[in-house]
């Protein structure tokens, strides 16, 4: 247990942030821990026995230095040129300290909402094709299935196509 987790403690752990997130947009996922860790895309898709298309990405990028989030298949890898004609200005990578100051979250254990302040975000068309995908939950070793188009509302995103596989 980790200071965040102690009962009675103040302060929430990541878990407990992304589960009050979900639950603000009306959903209730069901967490699965995997100890062998679900840090990248990769792992995931191997831990949970899906394919690589289902995991959810969630990248942060910074559009003329305001953080974006870009809601990204497994499969697929974000055409940065795409992105910035899609939202209109220069994209840049975030950096880890980057990705935690926007979204409240780790790298590799970003979900795709409940992040400290809603974020910009976009969701790559081909996640639309899946009857249920897989995303992050706070941690780098949990992820929640849910259905694409709950993964839109929750997230707020646009969807488009600024990834190729
Ligand atoms: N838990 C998995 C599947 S849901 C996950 O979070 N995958 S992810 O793709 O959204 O997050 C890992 C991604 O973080 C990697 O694809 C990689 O592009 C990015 N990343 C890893 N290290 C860094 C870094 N130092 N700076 C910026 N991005 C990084």
């Amino acid at each position: 247990m980790t200071g965040s987790d102690q009962p009675g403690s103040a302060r929430l752990s990541a878990r407990e942030r992304f589960l009050a997130g979900a639950r603000a947009q009306g959903l209730a996922p069901e967490i699965s821990r995997f100890p062998e860790g679900t840090r990248t895309a990769e792992q995931a898709a191997a831990a949970v026995g899906c394919a690589l298309g289902q995991i959810v990405k969630s990248l942060v990028f910074l559009c003329d230095g305001e953080a974006v989030l870009a809601l990204t298949s497994g499969a697929n890898r974000v055409d940065t040129k795409r992105l910035g004609e899609l939202l209109g200005g220069t994209i840049t990578r975030a950096d880890a300290d980057g990705v935690r100051e926007a979204t409240g979250y780790a790298i590799g254990g970003t979900p795709p909402f409940g992040h400290v302040r809603p974020l910009r975000a976009v969701v790559d068309g081909a996640l639309l094709g899946y009857d249920t995908v897989w995303a992050a939950a706070g941690t780098p070793d949990t992820v929640f299935e849910l259905r694409p188009d709950e993964l839109v509302r929750a997230s707020g995103a646009e969807v488009a196509d600024f990834a190729t596989g």
